[in-house]
């Protein structure tokens, strides 16, 4: 024990002899209140075994009462908690705070519109940090609940929100967060300030992200099929930046069977009314944000003989309004809420349609086709998500660095724990030009400026960035949980939801074997073009950094794996997809690597680059940039291996054991 531990006993000891008649004097009156009961516990013990008032007590009757004063300041005498609490981590302005994104939107927007668009973000980051962040708090405390009846026994399925859920709604309308996308007061960069502005927003949002990523999907699918009929009112309300009119939609796609075989999974019938419209028949086994307004789903149209075709080919799309004039369902029984490990924010739900009233809008079997746009900018919503997401751990975490002290100093001050969050942050900046880029590209293609190289990388990358930014996030959140300790692991904090949350951005909207399969199918059915441009783009990037000594070595790792994946491609590509399947999912992780080391290595060649920005790109091209081509060379892909796999799976398991027998 050191003399400080030293001295506290003593005091301490001097305490235990305190006759109990002993007036204490000073101290605040709360204190002194929790006080006083253990000190007369303590001294009826002394009083017991016949401690008396002697001559000159009154002195030293006084000299205690001074010490006992003094004694007060002892930690844990004086109140049951110590007298230490941590200061806790508090988000900043998220624009302000981000040097990396004012860099990106300084390197390509033009001055006028980075002047206005630099306000606006500016002002919404304030808001962010003044009132969404605590109104998406409000969210995960209370989140949605179902009444299937009232008092009286009707059915009535009423979802409740909460307060908080409503207001985001009002403040999303506000802010045009979807609506900007549309209005394109900035041409083609119009996504980009709307996509930024969502990064502010999502992390904060107590997931209201979710129905404006399907509102905004659904915006894109109705104007992609032409804004008339009864989608001309939708489209209106869908892109309004008046709270009283703004509707958010549904997208109701997985069945009983499951979400990602959508072409055999769904088993929703169509009947056409003599009016041209249709009433739907079925169960949706998962409907997010089931407080919507409106949702586009997917059914099977029904003969005359009540006969529909199966398989994708089967599927048309169709719109439907959740409710009527009255606020009455539509058709639809909410059959109950579903139990999510995150996400509990929103109100997801399982429901049986039976004779909702609907419009097809797309033709007839063209479903899947033409629910595609509503995917790909749900897709991007989820980048979206998990790029934001990482940047609010990262800002608590750096936050907390500076303010939480263990051995002797502040964490920021610990190399080890800067190195940890240096890498978290080198996931974050190559995630975030990931996701800007592809905001760039649906800018151009939205204002028909994209060449067709530029259409092919933003299909070919959608995809790719969905797949692999989710699991960075949760990489990202689950390290950055550990950057508070113990403290990250308490909900009290609101800092462990941002993992349960993070959880659903690799399932929804496609899991990452079905993404890299629909990178597969996007190379398919382009005739392998969308490599061209990929190879074409990643390379251009590369060679702006060329001529800086700093980025030698990176750009050398980057050419070194943009070879290899080349050879890969041509040596597995002449088989076929078939051949390409047990790779894909490395061949995605490739894509994004390469790409996304492309993309550090452009931001940190440009004009007034910072060291930083150089620091990143020679960081991110120290990993395996090309895992799909390591694998292929330890046999991942050979048939025999694949057969192993399925062996080491099942070792044991009487799955196998009835294979082996049949
Ligand atoms: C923060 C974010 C929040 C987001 C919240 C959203 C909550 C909503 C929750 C959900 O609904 S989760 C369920 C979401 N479900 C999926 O994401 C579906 C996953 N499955 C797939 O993506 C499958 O790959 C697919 C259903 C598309 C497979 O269907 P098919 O019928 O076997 O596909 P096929 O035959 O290859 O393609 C049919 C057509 O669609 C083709 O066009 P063509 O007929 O003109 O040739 C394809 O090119 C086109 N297509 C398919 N995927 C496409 C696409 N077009 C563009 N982009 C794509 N990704």
């Amino acid at each position: 024990m050191g003399p400080r531990g030293a001295a506290l006993r003593l005091r301490i000891g001097f305490i235990s002899h305190l006759p109990m008649w002993s007036p204490v004097t000073s101290g605040h009156p709360m204190i002194l209140g929790c006080l006083l009961p253990r000190f007369q516990e303590r001294c009826w013990a002394l009083s017991c075994r016949g401690i008396k008032r002697i001559a000159g007590q009154r002195e030293q009757t006084e000299a205690w009462d001074k010490h006992t004063s003094e004694e007060l300041k002892v930690p844990f005498a004086r109140t049951a908690t110590g007298t230490f609490f941590q200061e806790q981590p508090k988000i900043g302005n998220p624009y302000l705070e981000d040097a990396f994104l004012q860099g990106y939107l300084k390197a390509h927007l033009p001055s006028k519109v980075l002047e206005e668009v630099s306000l606006d973000l500016e002002r919404f980051g304030a808001r962010v940090v003044a009132e969404i962040d605590s109104l998406g708090r409000e969210c995960e405390l209370n989140p949605p609940a179902l009444q299937q009846y009232n008092a009286w026994g009707q059915r009535v399925d009423h979802i409740i929100t909460c307060p908080a859920w409503k207001r985001l709604k009002e403040i999303a309308a506000e802010e045009g967060l979807v609506a900007e996308a549309y209005e394109r007061r900035y041409a083609n960069w119009s996504r980009v300030h709307q996509i930024t502005k969502l990064y502010l927003y999502a992390a904060s949002s107590g997931l209201f992200s979710c129905p404006l990523a399907m509102t905004d999907g659904a915006a894109k699918v109705i104007e992609t099929l032409g804004i008339s009929g009864p989608l001309e009112k939708a489209f209106g309300h869908l892109t309004s930046r008046d709270p009283r009119k703004f509707w958010t939609s549904g997208q109701w796609m997985t069945e009983r069977r499951g979400g990602s075989d959508v072409g055999c999974s769904t088993e929703t019938v169509a009947r056409e009314q003599a009016d041209g419209t249709y009433c739907l028949y079925g169960f949706k086994w998962f409907t997010s944000a089931t407080d919507a307004d409106m949702t586009l789903t997917l059914a099977r149209i029904m003969d005359v003989h009540g006969e529909v075709e199966q398989g994708s080919r089967g599927l048309s799309l169709f719109f439907m309004e959740v409710r009527d004039k009255e606020g009455k369902l539509n058709g639809v029984e909410v059959q109950r809420l579903k139990e999510k490990l995150g996400t509990r924010q929103v109100p997801t739900a399982e429901l049986l349609l039976d004779g909702a009233k609907a419009h097809r809008i797309s033709a007839e079997g063209r479903g899947v086709a033409s629910i595609a746009n509503m995917l790909t900018i749900t897709r991007i919503h989820n980048v979206n998500s998990s790029v934001s997401v990482m940047k609010r751990i990262i800002n608590l975490g750096r936050d907390y660095a500076s303010k939480r002290v263990a051995f002797g100093k502040f964490l920021k001050d610990h190399p080890l724990h800067m190195q940890t969050m240096a890498r978290m942050e080198v996931q974050r900046r190559g995630a975030f030009l990931l996701l800007m880029e592809i905001a760039r590209l649906l800018g151009l293609e939205e204002t028909s400026m994209a060449s067709e190289r530029d259409r092919l990388l933003l299909r070919l990358l959608t995809p790719v960035a969905k797949l692999y930014t989710g699991k960075q996030a949760i990489a990202v959140i689950s390290e950055g949980l550990e950057c508070f300790g113990g403290q990250g692991y308490m909900e009290d904090t609101g800092l462990p939801v941002a993992l349960r949350d993070a959880q659903v951005l690799t399932i929804w909207e496609g899991t990452t074997n079905i993404l890299s399969l629909d990178v597969l199918r996007s190379l398919t059915k382009s005739q392998g073009q969308a490599l061209v441009a990929f190879f074409s783009a990643a390379q251009g990037k590369v060679e702006l950094a060329s001529n800086i000594k700093d980025l030698e070595s990176a750009v050398q790792r980057m050419q070194s794996a943009i070879s290899k994946l080349e050879e890969f491609s041509q040596r597995v590509g002449s088989k076929g997809p078939s051949g390409m399947e047990l790779a894909a999912r490395d061949f995605a992780y490739t894509l994004a690597r390469i790409y996304t080391g492309a993309l550090l290595l452009e931001h940190a060649a440009r004009p007034g680059a910072s060291f930083t920005d150089i620091f990143t790109a020679q960081r991110w091209c120290t990993q395996d940039l090309c895992p799909v081509a390591t694998e292929e060379a330890t046999g991942s892909y050979n048939p025999e291996v694949a057969s192993l796999d399925t062996s080491l799976v099942y070792e044991g398991s009487p799955v196998l054991e009835g294979c082996n027998q049949n």
